[in-house]
């Protein structure tokens, strides 16, 4: 006779992404049933997660990929009715700011409709008084900021296709909440990263590239709005407070922020700083540029004072922009007990270190005549 299912199962959409891979590993060191979604691609897509897959042949398997696609109801009708979830956690979407302007459509398909696809489909299945629901809303809701720092009340003003495809998520996760009782709330977070974060978010963009440089794999990073800020934490800190809002009683809607910001200029000459280069900042706007003034230790051995090594390209600029952001977590800290535990500098060193070791890599199978392409366009 086979034991019933005590654990509690979770499903995660975006499972393959950053913020999925952690979540993931987060849930099963808690004892959770894992489920995620992938998407079918032409090449691997689970190197976030291949570190935590497990043989499905095995026994005790306690997480599980399934093929699905937000655009695709019936799909997610059937995978919801097969894992009947305890949590859901709607991490999925098409995620880059400025590729929204390139796929406006697409991105309202996958990030708008798609929430409603996987609401609608709790409560055709009856699951509206089992299934709590997680969105992953963001503080690009903002956009056009009305208030500094921005709190749970400060009014919205979305910037880009994607932040009004993620307001109709927002809204329709408190509709739902509020029409049928579900337990539903929106993480509306802020700016965080890690060394898993996606390589054309700008972090990750500029760690990558100055390691690569450091290691004579690239010349120089391009960049566009140098001036704009931003509140980082360490998506470790976030998944965290995740899982939190859906352990309280009641559904409510937390602003998941550090209360700091740096400009991105200043990520930048962070990150420099880790691999031993001190930049210099010359010209304005356009004609921006970062130059290596001194080099300390052996990290930049591809490098010469005097080198520039960071410009501007105007392809980078977006057609609207979201100059500023800065969150107010008091509410979380206060009902929920939260605070970031890892700040920008330390989360700014790891990434920096994590691919100072991939670029170290790649300078030596050079150095022996292996022939590797190091992908830069972003
Ligand atoms: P990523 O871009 O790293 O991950 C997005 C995930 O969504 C990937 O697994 C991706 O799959 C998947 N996905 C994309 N399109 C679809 C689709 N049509 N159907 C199903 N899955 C899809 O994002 P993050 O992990 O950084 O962010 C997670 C969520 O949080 C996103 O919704 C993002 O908008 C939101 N957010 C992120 C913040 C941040 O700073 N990181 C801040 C605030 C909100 P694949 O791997 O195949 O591409
Ligand atoms: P963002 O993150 O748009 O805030 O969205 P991103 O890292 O893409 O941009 C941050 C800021 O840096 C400026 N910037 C550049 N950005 C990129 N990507 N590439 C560049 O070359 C570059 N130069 C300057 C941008 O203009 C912007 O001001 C992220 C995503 O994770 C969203 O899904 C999430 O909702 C928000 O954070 C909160």
């Amino acid at each position: 006779m086979s034991t019933p299912n005590t654990k509690k199962v979770a499903l995660i959409t975006g499972v393959t992404g950053q913020d999925g891979s952690y979540l993931a590993e987060f849930l099963l060191e808690k004892g959770y049933e894992v489920h995620g979604i992938k998407r079918r691609a032409s090449l691997f897509n689970t190197e976030r997660v291949d570190h935590i897959y497990q043989d499905p042949h095995e026994e005790n398997v306690n997480f599980h990929l399934h093929y699905g696609d937000l655009t695709d109801t019936s799909n997610l009708t059937r995978i919801l009715r097969e894992v009947q979830p305890d949590e859901v956690y709607n991490l999925g979407a098409q995620s880059h700011v400025a590729v929204s302007f390139e796929s406006p459509e697409y991105t309202a398909d996958v990030d708008a409709m798609g929430t409603l696809r996987l609401l609608e489909a709790i409560r055709f299945l009856g699951l509206e008084k089992k299934t709590r629901f997680y969105q992953a809303s963001t503080s690009e809701l903002y956009g056009l900021v009305q208030e500094i720092p921005q709190k749970e009340t400060t009014p919205f003003y979305p910037r880009s296709p994607y932040a009004v495809a993620k307001m109709y998520a927002y809204w329709i996760t408190v509709n739902y909440r509020e029409s049928y009782g579900m337990y539903a709330c929106n993480g509306i977070l802020f700016n965080h990263e890690s060394p898993r974060r996606g390589e054309t978010f700008v972090t990750r963009k500029i760690t990558r590239a100055l390691a690569n440089i450091s290691q004579g794999l690239e010349k120089c990073l391009y960049l566009g709005n140098m001036d704009a800020l931003r509140d980082w934490g360490h998506a470790k800190d976030y998944v965290r407070m995740q899982w939190m809002m859906l352990q309280q009683d009641t559904a409510e809607d937390f602003v998941i922020a550090t209360g700091k910001q740096i400009s991105v200029r200043e990520f930048v000459r962070l990150s420099a700083k880790e691999l031993g280069i001190t930049l210099r900042f010359e010209g304005e706007g356009v004609e921006e540029v970062a130059i290596v003034e001194a080099i300390e230790g052996d990290n930049a051995k591809a490098l010469n004072v005097g080198d520039t090594i960071v410009r501007v390209d105007p392809k980078y600029f977006r057609p609207a922009e979201v100059e500023t952001l800065l969150g107010d977590p008091s509410n979380a800290k206060n009902k929920l007990g939260w605070t970031p535990e890892i700040t920008v500098e330390e989360m700014c060193a790891e990434m920096v270190q994590n691919d100072l070791q991939k670029a170290k890599q790649h300078a030596l199978l050079k150095e022996h005549g292996f022939d590797v392409a190091v992908a830069i366009e972003s």
